[in-house]
């Protein structure tokens, strides 16, 4: 197959014929926005030819395969990582800049793909990215929501207001639209089983849904794979028979939340808590039936006998969201391919990994049994068979043990039940992990501990997080990755692939030049994000000021309120000073993005908190010099690529045993800023890597947790004697120092009460090691030479060095080279 032209004159051409064709304009009267897309299309016509040749060859090949199949892919922007990924970068450059654009203003001119929450899907995507390069033969499974991630607004007194995302407004020119890959889903009807002295039944009537198929392309480091990830569409099922309808279904099938298109209209914005909503629970289905028969069709094609699926097939589960795969297969196996029980389940245990992403008992998904029943009646069957022979097995290894078989049952009783979905997942998957060592070992300890004393040590296990290092360091801060090439003598094909080569930067942290350098470059990057905020919001920021910040997802488990309130602290703390000591103290620049679930109330008065305390802060001349905050509206893969190259310091807080990994630790570490944190998740691991000496720790540690807990409810001390520095913030928000001070009543109780994220037992170690972080930083050299070592020792947390485990200890796969 002949490739495209890359050199800068066939560039131009593909972009001018793109501009008066595929777009129907002149290019002598083209606006950024046109450029973007006639740059895109012709960046895109390189990825169509590697995608083609990719999927031949494992047609040819037909390589063991894996599915990664998530509700949410946070992909962000692509054009710049296609760019990078195909080596093309600076032809593009040239090409545009000869016909009169800027690159940046091109790039800058993309809407995010925002299909995610937070964590989990930008975990997706970097899993996707490091697929491809390293060659892997794995496809994404997820949705074509209409609708994103909410945009989030901050009104004049501090809410978050949601508006929708359309981001299919303009053309999506990444994705391929294959109408003719599709499938129908069923939801509702009846099930009957045949008694036939099979396990078969048949399920008919009720509404049925088409699934369309729309590819999106995922190019490799340079490297021809280029791998697929197939969101799904839904549509109604054309000549749609009314009568197929149960009359006692009829209102529900009927419902404008029950049509077919609303299923794959929006993404839920809620992530840690999770409600019975039909309209979820038919997403679920909808996606994981429409993956599933598309994995089968595919595997059907090669011609060999149905029990060799786990030779050529794994399907990795991202949390529980697609658990019921499990049944879907079952169901498949059983009803269509006519299989015994046994066979079947023997299949699905040897296909299936689940990954587990949280222990927090709120975010363990439930499904009400009745509305099970209701939607997935052959389903909820096969889960109540599944459930007999498994509670069998344990009765038989632990006879009498009826509280067991009660903890273990894959229905929790109750009104109504409910059918527990971390236990179905695990039973029927191969292996089980964690996505952190501390983490994998508290879901092995807690909330699957008796599942490892039934099936054996084996099944469970471990693979810490990653992140790509090209969006998270080549892409988001060009000018250390260069500097890092050109001080290696190293290609950034070879060590962006490699990353533990980073290494071999650690000997030039006592080369003062190679420090100058360094530090310029944070420098630039924080003037950046500088010229970011002036241009979004208007506002002047001193880049000579220490940048502190955190941004995730707001959660009480999170802890911003630790840090707001730690900010307050520090103001009352400058305020008590005469002016000549002020002088002696850091300026520092705290920054706070993220969004709040909609109905998260307590995670929404947190922000209005941050807000006010900003409005206050930044007007007070005795104190603006030496501390301001900024709460950054619409938080986005996009701004986090600004925000992350510019921090000094960044808060990863979370009450310990609560925060599964966290990603964006890596992020900011790879970047060369410094971590404050607890003593969880991935922290743990980043500073075994990076060196205790590199990071500033605080707080109690995961064995505390529940004691301290136990004595907040049973042996409360009064704050003011525990905590005086804490209830004199909390006095000065109920006195009104931030605005009506009643307003924040409701989120004070939460510390004053029960105060289950552990605020009052780790206030005063969280405000020591801000103390030490101050300290540390007046050392500029020594500062930086921190920088450049924890960058050094960052390689461990390459997506690749991940999804290469997952490879290899998971899924038996291997790579598959594409000719060149
Ligand atoms: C479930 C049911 C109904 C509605 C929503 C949900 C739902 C959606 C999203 C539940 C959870 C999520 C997202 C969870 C998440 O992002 N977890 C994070 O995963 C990261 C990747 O492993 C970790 O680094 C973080 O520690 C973890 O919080």
């Amino acid at each position: 197959m002949r490739g495209v032209d890359t050199d800068v004159a066939s560039i131009t051409k593909s972009f001018v014929n793109h501009v008066q064709t595929s777009l129907a304009r002149q290019a002598s009267n083209l606006d950024d926005l046109g450029a973007y897309q006639a740059a895109a299309l012709s960046v895109r016509d390189n990825l169509i030819l590697n995608w083609n040749e990719t999927q031949l060859t494992y047609t040819r090949k037909a390589p063991k395969r894996a599915y990664y199949l998530s509700l949410e892919f946070l992909m962000g922007r692509t054009l710049d990582n296609a760019l990078l990924n195909l080596g093309l970068k600076d032809q593009y450059k040239d090409g545009v800049q000869k016909l009169g654009f800027s690159i940046e203003d091109l790039l800058d001119k993309e809407r995010d793909a925002a299909l995610g929450n937070g964590g989990l899907g930008r975990l997706a995507a970097c899993y996707l990215d490091s697929s491809a390069s390293q060659e892997l033969p794995v496809w994404g499974y997820g949705l074509r929501y209409k609708y994103g991630i909410f945009q989030q607004l901050i009104s004049p007194e501090g809410n978050q207001l949601e508006a929708p995302d359309p981001w299919l407004d303009n053309q999506n020119p990444w994705e391929l639209p294959r109408l003719d890959v599709s499938y129908e889903v069923r939801f509702y009807g009846q099930a009957e089983r045949l008694n036939d002295g099979t396990p078969r039944a048949s399920w008919t009537g009720g509404q049925e849904v088409l699934a369309v198929a729309y590819d999106v392309m995922i190019p490799g480091c340079y490297t021809k794979t280029t791998n697929n990830l197939r969101l799904w569409e839904s549509k109604p099922k054309r000549g749609f028979d009314l009568n197929s309808f149960n009359a006692g279904n009829y209102e529900g099938a009927v419902e404008s939340s029950n049509s077919a298109a609303a299923i794959t209209s929006v993404l839920y914005p809620n992530d840690h808590t999770t409600f019975g909503k039909e309209l979820r629970l038919k997403q679920q289905y909808f996606w994981t039936a429409a993956s599933l028969a598309d994995i089968l069709r595919r595997f059907r094609n090669l011609g060999k006998p149905i029990t060799e699926i786990p030779d050529y097939i794994a399907i990795q589960l991202n949390d529980t969201h697609p658990t019921l795969a499990i049944p879907e297969l079952m169901r498949i196996l059983i009803d269509e391919e006519d299989l015994d029980w046994d066979k079947a389940w023997n299949i699905v245990n040897n296909t299936v990994f689940y990954t587990n992403h949280t222990v927090l008992p709120e975010a363990l998904e439930k499904w009400p049994v009745p509305l099970m029943e209701h939607v997935l009646p052959r389903h909820m069957q096969i889960i109540y068979d599944i459930n007999l022979f498994f509670l069998q097995a344990v009765e038989k290894k632990f006879p009498g043990d009826r509280d067991r078989l009660g903890r273990m049952s894959l229905i929790e009783e109750g009104f109504p039940k409910q059918v527990r979905m971390a236990h179905l997942a695990c039973i029927g998957s191969k292996k089980v992990n964690g996505v952190a060592e501390l983490h994998s070992d508290l879901v092995k300890t807690t909330i699957l501990k008796d599942f490892v004393e039934f099936e054996g040590i084996s099944k469970f296990g471990n693979v810490t997080n990653g992140i790509t290092p090209r969006r998270w360091l080549d892409q988001c801060n060009p000018e250390l990755s260069d500097l890092i090439s050109k001080t290696l003598k190293v290609e950034k094909s070879v060590w962006l692939k490699n990353l533990d080569k980073l290494e071999e930067i650690l000997p030039f942290a006592e080369d003062a030049r190679f420090r100058k350098e360094w530090a310029a470059i944070k420098q630039r990057n924080k003037e950046r994000l500088a010229h970011y905020v002036q241009t979004t919001l208007g506002l002047t920021i001193n880049t000579h000021a220490m940048f502190d910040v955190q941004i995730k997802r707001l959660h009480e488990y999170k802890r911003q309120t630790l840090n707001i309130l730690g900010v307050i602290h520090r103001y009352l703390t400058l305020k008590a000073m005469s002016p000549e000591a002020r002088k002696k103290v850091n300026h520092r620049v705290v920054f706070f993005a993220g969004k709040a679930a909609p109905a998260y109330y307590i995670a929404k008065l947190t922000i209005r908190l941050i807000v006010n305390v900003a409005r206050i802060l930044n007007a007070d001349p005795d104190t603006k010099e030496y501390l301001t905050v900024y709460f950054l509206p619409d938080y986005s893969v996009s701004v986090a690529e600004v925000l992350i190259p510019a921090s000094d310091i960044s808060q990863h807080i979370s009450t310990a045993g609560t925060e599964a990994s966290g990603t964006s630790n890596m992020k900011f570490c790879l970047n060369g800023g410094l971590l404050v944190g607890t003593v969880d998740g991935a922290n743990i691991e980043i500073a075994e890597s990076v060196g205790e000496s590199n990071v500033f720790f605080f707080g109690h540690l995961t064995p505390d947790v529940e004691d301290l807990r136990y004595q907040h409810l049973y042996h409360p001390i009064p704050i003011e004697e525990k905590c005086p520095a804490l209830a004199n913030v909390l006095n000065k928000i109920s006195e009104g120092m931030f605005g009506d001070g009643g307003v924040y009543e409701p989120l004070l109780n939460t510390i004053r009460q029960i105060d289950h994220y552990l605020i009052t037992d780790d206030f005063d170690s969280y405000i020591a090691a801000l103390a030490m972080v101050d300290e540390a930083y007046l050392d500029k050299t020594e500062w930086i030479k921190k920088s450049i070592r924890t960058v050094a020792k960052m390689g461990k947390f390459s997506s690749d060095r991940a999804i290469l485990e997952y490879a290899e200890s998971y899924w038996n796969l291997e790579a598959v080279s594409i000719a060149k």
